[in-house]
């Protein structure tokens, strides 16, 4: 009887608070890479396939990029600004966007298309193979490999002849190596050759007794070498034979085995040969196990700083992750711990794919650190236009700030690159970076107006200011306060008054990526003062007086901002129709359902729209949303969840983590959706493959749990339906706040808020207006 009512007591209750399920794990081998699993440490990557008989570990370091430091600006490019704006004036876009292809683009091959490999834009790339070969030969049963991202460590397991095999594959987050352990619980049973793999750009191959050295380096797209490589891979066997033999290292009856790794560029300033040499040499004499304690000890804290649990009715830890990325599509009420996983595994990506404490460190780029191939999608490089944003908008809120840092500093260096461009085309003070980078600080437009003409520079500086509004660091505003300001410098000077309104406007822009109709039935992509810059100006302007105030610099030109402030186009004006406007005249859109969706900037990540403090303008984002569908790339969909968990529609939100998490097994490229949503190692499909989308839906959940940027601490904004009871710890809010609670049937209990002891914070719990004492 008892019993019973435990099982009824079970089935009424919404359901049990589970511990967090923190593995992706399959019961097969990967069979295209968007089935391996990623490890990185932000500077090297593995992606093991878990292969039984001929295992393949896809090897990444992120700074293995071609091409070199090029001046794409065109220099003339100012003489024709004026007739540029003149012809917008008249409303001539499609004229204007001719002169703006001939006069007001990059010189030279800009990206190259996209496919800037051998260009000087030059591309990210993949660093080669490490590749196996075991000599099993019985059936193979018990099959299973994982992901583990609370302890950032893969394993392939299975049985064959009788014996257990295991492979345990980690990048350590102490030394800069890759391990691999690979055992069995049968003495004598580790048997392998293996050999390292890159079909281009290799001078050096070596192998010597246990070792294998390679080197190499990478065209600098202008007919020399530019980046130079090394990796050195280090094999210890227990027992039995080794030797080399042509290019590979031949292992026979051995205990176990571990395999070292590490890979260096001369990016980092350094012999990258010597510095490989120097990383083996500081771990060749470790047991496994103290290489595990070390990493383990870097890497748990951080990740650790945040835990999620969403209750379910039970836990489907037991079915492996590809199967429940189906199920999740078809009813994701039943599979809230997926959504949790999906949660972490952004914030694990965030950390495997940045090192913010090496000096020089890259941000993560539209791959992160992972790539198979030479050529990657668009370079894979910094797309300025939401890409590398999106990468970043998860890190505050949850709780990795640091790894804000690499990318603050690439925009502080890529400022320095800006003063050029802004002289090349508007002959104007100040820093401009147009709609894409490289690691060679590429800041000059695209090769075509309609996706390479907008700018960058005023939305990079929403980092820098979000940074600080998270942290309340002021040494820090203090050093980026230049940055803003010159960024602000730039727009001041270049504004041009619209005729038809008086309002100031940026000119020649785009609203990423869109077109429009003109009346005479011609299209065109270039207008003055696109919505997005007007909000993005606003911003810009705002967060350098603000800066000004609180660093009591008494700086005039923030003063004069201030005036300049009042003549700026209003950061939404409400179309006939009820939207949001793209741009200043309410065009007809070329593609109504475009993945870009930019004129709601000021919904997120900036906070001009919000059902709080205008809510016209929220019903007028609402019906912008509605009208532009739910559907789009993976990116697209990632900011969707975002967009409306910022108007407070958690169920609304959770449809669309359905739909990012849609099943692809499709590497195509597409750009109205098809094919997206996210494979099955949980990498998002835009497709192809890109990072943006798994940290842009990472952000999305915690921002249905927890928003900051209104005035109030707001506790569970957007909840859905289904997510009635869960735990919290760890989440960031604006203020340099840490918010633990849990909610049970929709309704937060246990509230903890630590920051600066004493403080009243006004927070939003339970639809309630209360102010908060901080502990
Ligand atoms: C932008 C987007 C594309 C793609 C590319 C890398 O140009 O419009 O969809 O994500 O970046």
């Amino acid at each position: 009887m008892k019993k019973l009512i435990v099982i009824m007591v079970g089935l009424c209750t919404a359901g049990n608070l589970l511990a967090q399920d923190l593995k992706l794990w399959y019961k097969n081998p990967a069979k295209i890479w968007e089935e391996t699993l990623p490890l990185g440490n932000g500077l090297i990557g593995m992606m093991p396939d878990g292969k039984i008989n001929d295992e393949s570990i896809v090897l990444n370091e992120i700074s293995m990029w071609s091409g070199s430091p090029q001046d794409a600006n065109n220099y003339q490019a100012f003489n024709s600004v004026g007739d540029i704006q003149k012809l917008l004036f008249e409303g001539k876009n499609d004229l204007a966007e001719a002169l703006v292809n001939k006069n007001f683009v990059c010189v030279g091959a800009g990206s190259g298309q996209g496919n800037g490999a051998e260009a000087p834009y030059g591309c990210f790339q993949n660093f080669g193979y490490l590749n196996f070969l075991f000599f099993h030969q019985g059936e193979t049963t018990d099959y299973k490999r994982w992901l583990d991202i609370g302890e950032a460590k893969a394993v392939t397991s299975f049985k064959n002849s009788g014996i257990n095999f295991k492979r345990e594959y980690f990048t350590s987050f102490d030394k800069n190596v890759g391990v691999v352990r690979l055992s069995a619980d049968k003495k004598k049973s580790i048997e392998f050759a293996m050999h390292f793999y890159r079909d281009q750009n290799i001078e050096n191959y070596k192998v010597n007794g246990n070792e294998i050295t390679i080197n190499g380096s990478l065209p600098d797209g202008k007919g020399g070498r530019g980046i130079k490589f090394a990796a050195k891979f280090m094999v210890i066997a227990k027992g039995g034979t080794l030797k080399d033999h042509d290019n590979q290292i031949i292992v026979k009856g051995a205990d176990e085995a571990l395999v070292l790794f590490s890979a260096s560029t001369s990016y980092y300033d350094h012999n990258p040969e010597e510095y490989v040499n120097s990383e083996i040499s500081k771990v060749e004499r470790s047991s496994y196990a103290k290489l595990w304690k070390a990493h383990a000890a870097k890497y748990e804290p951080v990740f650790n700083r945040v835990s999620l649990q969403i209750a379910d009715q039970e836990s489907k830890a037991s079915v492996p992750t590809d199967e429940r990325l189906k199920a999740f599509f078809n009813d994701p009420s039943q599979d809230n711990g997926l959504a949790s996983l999906y949660y972490q595994f952004g914030r694990y990506l965030t950390i495997s794919s940045s090192s913010p404490n090496t000096p020089k460190a890259l941000p993560p780029n539209l791959q992160g650190l992972w790539a198979h191939q030479i050529q990657t999608p668009w370079n894979g490089d910094y797309h300025l236009n939401i890409n590398a944003q999106m990468n970043h908008w998860g890190v505050e809120v949850s709780n990795l700030s640091e790894y804000h840092n690499p990318f603050i500093e690439m925009i502080k260096n890529i400022a320095k690159e800006g003063t050029k461009t802004a002289k090349a085309y508007y002959n104007a003070p100040g820093w401009v970076v147009y709609m894409m980078t490289n690691i060679w600080g590429y800041s000059a437009p695209g090769e075509h107006a309609s996706w390479g003409s907008s700018t960058a520079s005023g939305w990079l500086c929403n980092h820098l200011w979000e940074h600080y509004q998270f942290t309340k660091d002021e040494a820090y505003l203090k050093e980026i306060y230049p940055v803003l300001k010159e960024a602000a410098v730039f727009y001041k000077a270049t504004m041009v008054k619209d005729p038809k309104t008086g309002w100031l406007v940026t000119s020649p822009s785009v609203s990423p990526e869109n077109g429009f109709k003109l009346p005479n039935g011609k299209r065109a992509a270039v207008v003055m003062g696109p919505t997005i810059d007007n909000q993005i100006v606003r911003e810009l302007y705002e967060s350098v007086i603000k800066s000004n105030e609180i660093l009591n610099l008494n700086d005039e030109f923030a003063v004069q901002l201030q005036s300049d402030i009042k003549q700026l186009a209003p950061a939404v004006v409400v179309s006939k129709s009820g939207r949001v406007m793209e741009w200043l005249e309410d065009y007809e859109e070329t593609e109504p359902k475009h993945r870009h969706v930019s004129h709601l900037y000021g919904l997120y990540p900036a906070n001009f729209i919000s059902p709080i403090t205008s809510p016209e303008w929220a019903d007028a984002a609402k019906k912008t949303l509605e009208v532009r569908g739910d559907e789009g790339t993976g990116w697209s969909r990632a900011w969707k969840i975002l967009f409306w968990a910022r108007l407070h529609d958690g169920d609304h939100s959770l449809e669309i983590l359905r739909q990012l998490l849609q099943p692809a097994f499709g590497n195509s490229t597409t750009y109205q959706g098809a094919g997206a949503g996210t494979y099955p190692n949980l990498f998002c499909a835009h497709p192809p493959f890109q990072i943006d989308g798994n940290f842009g839906g990472s952000a999305g959940i915690a921002e249905m749990l927890i928003q900051s940027h209104d005035g109030y601490i707001h506790l569970l904004p957007a909840l859905p339906s289904a997510w009635k009871d869960g735990k919290v710890t760890g989440l960031k809010a604006r203020g340099n706040f840490t918010v633990d609670f849990e909610w049970k049937d929709g309704k937060v209990t246990n509230l903890k808020i630590k920051g600066k002891k004493g403080t009243e914070v006004p927070v939003i719990k339970n639809g309630e207006k209360i102010n908060f004492k901080v502990s």
